[in-house]
């Protein structure tokens, strides 16, 4: 093949359909595990830094459609990391790895919680409204007593609060108390925001 075909053929596949890009922030793991051990990571998988300022989690209880709001830092969150908000009395192993934490967002299972920017949803977890009973479930498992890492593929937010919840479709599962895998995420997205950003993702893949 000539080189050029090849050089072609790569940018073709870099930013055809194939390769899903990450446009905001989004969820990338969640534990609910006993006591106050509940945290939530938030994942930068854009080009650029953001600004947390922006942002809020919103976490609705029991079916209820109006609950609690915590504002995120104001601080800047860099592209590739991740942002843990958790329960101010979670275990040390969590907040070892935490970045914020809040008394206002004790969910446990059968509740709510979305991602805002400004009025915006950028992701969500649940369905407004709705309270499951015990919690969301499938058959890999719950939103109760695990922790739940957003599969590599799911390159952005559930931007319906409103529609049925299929945690499968977009979580994996681990035993409740799995704190290992909170502070840092990864992804198969890839962000190309730029026409420098393609050429920094070819050089990244192929080198
Ligand atoms: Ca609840
Ligand atoms: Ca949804
Ligand atoms: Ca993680």
């Amino acid at each position: 093949m000539k080189k050029f075909s090849l050089v072609f053929l790569i940018i073709t596949l870099l930013t055809g359909s194939a390769l899903a890009q990450t446009a905001d922030l989004f969820i990338s793991e969640y534990i609910e595990g006993s006591s106050y051990n509940k945290s939530l990571e938030i994942f930068n998988g854009t080009d650029d830094a953001i600004d947390l300022s922006q942002y809020t989690l919103e976490f609705l209880f029991n079916g209820n459609t109006v609950g609690n709001s915590v504002a995120l830092d104001a601080v800047s969150l860099g592209s590739g990391d991740v942002f843990v908000v958790s329960h101010t009395d979670a275990d040390p192993a969590i907040l070892a790895v935490t970045d914020q934490t809040t008394s206002n967002g004790s969910y446990n299972g059968d509740d709510v919680i979305i991602l805002k920017k400004g009025t915006q949803v950028i992701d969500s977890m649940g369905t407004l409204g709705v309270d499951p009973g015990q919690a969301w479930t499938c058959d890999d498992g719950s939103t109760q007593n695990h922790t739940l890492r957003r599969q590599a593929a799911i390159c952005n937010g559930d931007t319906d609060e409103t529609d049925a919840y299929d945690i499968c479709a977009e979580w994996d599962f681990f035993a409740s108390n799995t704190f290992d895998g909170l502070g840092t995420h990864s992804t198969d997205c890839i962000s190309v925001g730029t026409d420098q950003g393609h050429w920094d993702s070819l050089k990244a893949i192929y080198r």
